[in-house]
This record gives structure tokens, sequence and C-alpha cells, in this order.
């Protein structure tokens, strides 16, 4: 009886050393020190910031320096036409911002937010649609950046913006820069 008495004896021993060393100061330390090390440690590892605005625009920078047809008004990359819905007007005897003849300026318009990759700056561009002839064809382009469904009248590019006009035939659409954001 006595040495199952010792050996309940040691075995009990046993486990209080091995739970005072587990929760005991030095191990409390070592705990510290590791929450402080991995503190330090992580803001420095590098992660995906991708979906973030800033760098989301930085690289559409990039990408538009190294992309000659984001400089051209002819061509739907062009960087004004981010929220376009049309016939761009510079293929249609017009320019950028003048309605070809024939056409006028619709009355209303729905302004879109651009980033110019040039000054890296946002600006408010004016959609206006030309009216008094049939449509262009030529150069269809349709972006729809920061665009909302056709519920909210305002903020949707696909609409007759000529609805104000004596004519409401749809010729192509101008982009006319009306402040910067
Ligand atoms: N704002 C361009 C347009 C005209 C007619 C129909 C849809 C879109």
């Amino acid at each position: 009886m006595r040495w199952f008495l010792d050996l309940i004896d040691r075995a009990t021993e046993r486990r209080v050393r091995q739970v005072a060393h587990s929760h005991g100061r030095r191990s409390l330390v070592t705990r510290l020190g590791v929450a402080l090390v991995g503190g330090a440690v992580l803001p420095m590892l590098p992660f995906d910031r991708s979906g973030q605005f800033g760098a989301a625009h930085a690289a559409g920078a990039a990408k538009a320096k190294s992309n000659p047809v984001a400089d051209d008004p002819t061509k739907c990359e062009y960087w004004r036409y981010c929220a376009f819905d049309g016939y761009l007007c510079s293929c249609c005897g017009g320019s950028l911002t003048q309605c070809p003849p024939g056409t006028e300026a619709s009355k209303v318009s729905w302004v879109g937010t651009c980033l110019n990759p040039t000054d890296n700056r946002q600006y408010l561009i004016s959609y206006n649609d030309c009216c008094g002839k049939a449509s262009c064809g030529e150069c269809l382009c349709n972006n729809n950046e920061r665009e909302r469904p056709g519920y909210r009248l305002g903020v949707h590019n696909d609409i007759n913006w000529c609805m104000a006009n004596t004519s409401l035939m749809f010729h192509c659409t101008t982009s006319v820069i009306v402040g910067v954001a």
C-alpha cells in the first residue's frame, strides 16, 4: 500500500512541476517576448494592397503612360471616356468637346469622374449627347466607371440625353471637363 501512495505522490509532484513550468513567471516572460517581437515584425511583412483606391489608380496611370491609345480622343481607351456611353463625336465630324455640324448639344447630361493619368487628378466630365441627326454609328464606346443603374437617372449613362432638346435624335456624345474633383 505504501508503494502505491509513493507512486501517487511522485505522479502528483511531476504534474505540479509541469503546470508550474508552463504557467510560471518565466513562461509568462517568454510569451510576452513572442508577442512583442511578433507585433513588431508583423507590420513589416508584405501584403496585397492592390484593392485600394490609390494603388489601383497608380496602376491605371502607369498603364496609360505605356499605352498611346489612352492619349487618343478617337479611341475608347482615352481617359476622359471612363464613363462614356455612345458614339465618339471625334469620329463623327465633331471633336472631344464640339458637336458635329447640324447637331446641337443636349441641354441635360450626366457627369462622370475620370482620372487624368498625366497629372493624376480626378476630373468631372459632362457627357453631352449631340442631337438632331440619326446615330453616327462610328466608334461606339461604353465604359462604366462609377456609373449606377438606370433607376438613378443622374448617375446612369445609358440614356438619350437629347430628351430636353427640340430634336430627340441622338447622333454622338462629347466629353467636356466641367470641374476638378
Ligand atoms: N447617351 C448616349 C445614349 C443615347 C441613346 C441611348 C442610349 C445612350
